[in-house]
């Protein structure tokens, strides 16, 4: 039975394999949550918004007859990725998870680990300083009692009322430069980059620039996920594609 693909988006590895299914002339979806104004568009049919749960995407998997699921989320779409383990499980449907490793502290780096936003913002109690928030929109309130610094805001769209005092936005989504982030850090006399560990070649300008300027970084770990089928490589999904017939659950952990 040729696969029919759900393909759980919203990283540059997404777009990547959803070209590569595309030109294989495998049929599938590409899936938002509906975050952005203007998601980058796809070579494969889009969905967006949420599926309703676990039940939701149980039944929209059943409704669509899908064969095999990756999930190609951001590392720390987590909710989304435990319900896509669950789901699976549920309607039988093979899943593997396409992501990248993350990113490692080399010579010259300052980073302080924190494992999650409200230890970041804990982190940042004291004295102000000048500090880019690169990290989005969505958890932008958890720092708004930390008036006390500057914070350059890197947002993919324009923002509404932002809850802080001083701040400037930067209105661009990535693939960010290095050329581009240490312009940026220097024009601002940044002296803090807070970041996810999202990992991924796309986001990782602001941690090599702050390397450069001897900026220090908080570094936000990953939440940690169940285990699952994952690589880290497009043609291992693909070779997987080819050879799982659909309706063998992903118990076995190899690849
Ligand atoms: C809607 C869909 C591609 C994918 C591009 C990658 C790279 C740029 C790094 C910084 C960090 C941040 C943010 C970021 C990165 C890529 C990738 C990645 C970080 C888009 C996209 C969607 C989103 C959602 C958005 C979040 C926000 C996070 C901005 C598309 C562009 C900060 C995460 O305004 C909002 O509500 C934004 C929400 C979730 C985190 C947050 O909490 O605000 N991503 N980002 C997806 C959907 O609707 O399903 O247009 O491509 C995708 C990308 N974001 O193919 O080019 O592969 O990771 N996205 C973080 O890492 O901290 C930017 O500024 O340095
Ligand atoms: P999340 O917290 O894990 O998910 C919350 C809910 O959003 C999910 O339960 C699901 O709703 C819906 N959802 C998430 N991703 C979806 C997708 N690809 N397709 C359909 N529904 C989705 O997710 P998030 O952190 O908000 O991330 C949302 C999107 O932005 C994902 O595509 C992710 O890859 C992308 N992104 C996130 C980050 C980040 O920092 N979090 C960074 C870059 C890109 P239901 O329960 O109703 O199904």
């Amino acid at each position: 039975m040729k696969p029919n693909l759900l393909i759980l988006g919203g990283t540059s590895e997404a777009s990547a394999l959803a070209k590569a299914v595309s030109e294989a002339g495998i049929e599938g979806v590409f899936s938002y949550a509906g975050r952005v104004e203007q998601p980058r568009p796809q070579p494969l049919p889009i969905r967006t918004g949420g599926f309703g749960g676990i039940d939701g995407l149980a039944r929209w998997l059943r409704e669509n007859a899908v064969s095999h699921v990756v999930d190609a989320t951001h590392p720390f779409a987590a909710q989304m990725s435990q319900n896509a383990i669950a789901a699976c499980q549920q309607v039988n449907v093979p899943l593997i998870a396409l992501t990248r490793p993350p990113w490692v502290a080399q010579a010259g780096d300052r980073w302080q680990h924190v494992p999650d936003i409200p230890s970041a913002v804990h982190a940042l109690e004291g004295a102000r300083q000048r500090v880019m928030l690169a990290i989005g929109r969505m958890y932008l309130e958890s720092f708004a009692p930390l008036r006390q610094h500057f914070y350059l805001l890197r947002l993919v769209d324009v923002p509404g009322a932002l809850p802080f005092p001083e701040y400037a936005v930067e209105v661009s989504r990535g693939p960010f430069t290095l050329d581009g982030d240490r312009a940026l850090m220097e024009r601002h006399a940044i002296d803090l980059v807070v970041s996810k560990n999202a990992g991924g070649s796309a986001a990782r300008a602001k941690i090599d620039a702050a390397r450069e300027l001897g900026i220090p970084v908080l570094m936000i770990d990953r939440p940690t996920l169940p285990a699952r089928r994952e690589t880290h490589e497009i043609q291992d999904v693909m070779r997987w594609l080819s050879h799982t017939p659909s309706g063998v659950s992903g118990t076995d952990l190899g690849v």
